[in-house]
């Protein structure tokens, strides 16, 4: 993934038209395309191939697995196109070590703080000790949330140069802008890219705020 926008899209559509237009429509404006099991269970894991075809494609499968399974998911990911997978960091060092080495080259990103309320019950408290382990792992980035710049500006304490893919922006309350300042290198945006009215506008909108805050 190549950083132009400083934008990924998180495609959470389930109705495939939908899919199709957007997707085609707010590629020129980011920088790669994350889809979540809304969109698999609704187009089928052929969506994995025809969207890398407009820009890379993350499975965000939040993988939470033994390390054969973790291993199995990854494997059928990549044969079909994808460029990045995301991982839970919680089940330990031996299942994420196994979607590295299963992903051969393509890129591995670690959760580690959840950028929802609830993020804070559980990932938290862990979120530094899944940070360090994520380097350990030989992942190539993380996850860290918009919605606490703060925590972002300390996990990159930690991470150094390993990307932070920062989702929690708009819907969720957070700001591309501080993100990005507080250290992100993309910022992960759904709800208000494919659910606005003009879905390519406001990509552009979002891409303007990131790329101005990384000249900063
Ligand atoms: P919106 O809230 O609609 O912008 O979507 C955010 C996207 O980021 C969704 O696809 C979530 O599944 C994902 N996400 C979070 O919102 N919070 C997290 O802590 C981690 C993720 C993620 O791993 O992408």
């Amino acid at each position: 993934m190549k950083r132009q926008h400083g934008v990924i899209l998180a495609l959470d559509e389930t109705d495939p038209e939908k899919v199709r237009s957007v997707a085609s429509a707010v590629a020129p404006y980011v920088d790669a395309i994350k889809i979540n099991w809304p969109l698999i269970l609704s187009a089928g894991p052929a969506a994995i191939t025809d969207l890398s075809a407009l820009r890379p494609v993350i499975c965000d499968f939040k993988l939470a697995d033994i390390p054969n399974t973790n291993r199995l998911i990854t494997e059928q990911a990549i044969r079909r196109g994808a460029s990045g997978i995301i991982v839970h960091g919680f089940p330990g060092t031996d299942s994420v070590r196994a979607v590295v080495e299963a992903a051969k080259g393509a890129e591995v990103f670690v959760v580690t703080e959840m950028s929802h309320p609830g993020g804070q019950e559980f990932t938290a408290p862990v979120a530094d000790r899944i940070a360090h382990m994520a380097v350990d792992a030989k992942a190539s980035g993380v996850i860290a949330p918009a919605t606490r710049p703060g925590r972002i500006k300390e996990i990159r304490g930690i991470v150094g140069s390993l990307l932070i893919l920062s989702p929690g922006v708009g819907a969720q309350g957070g700001s591309a802008a501080d993100a990005i300042r507080a250290g992100a290198d993309y910022v992960i945006v759904g709800r208000s890219i494919y659910g606005a009215p003009h879905p390519a506008e406001a990509a552009k909108d979002v891409s303007d705020v990131a790329q101005s805050a990384m000249k900063k």
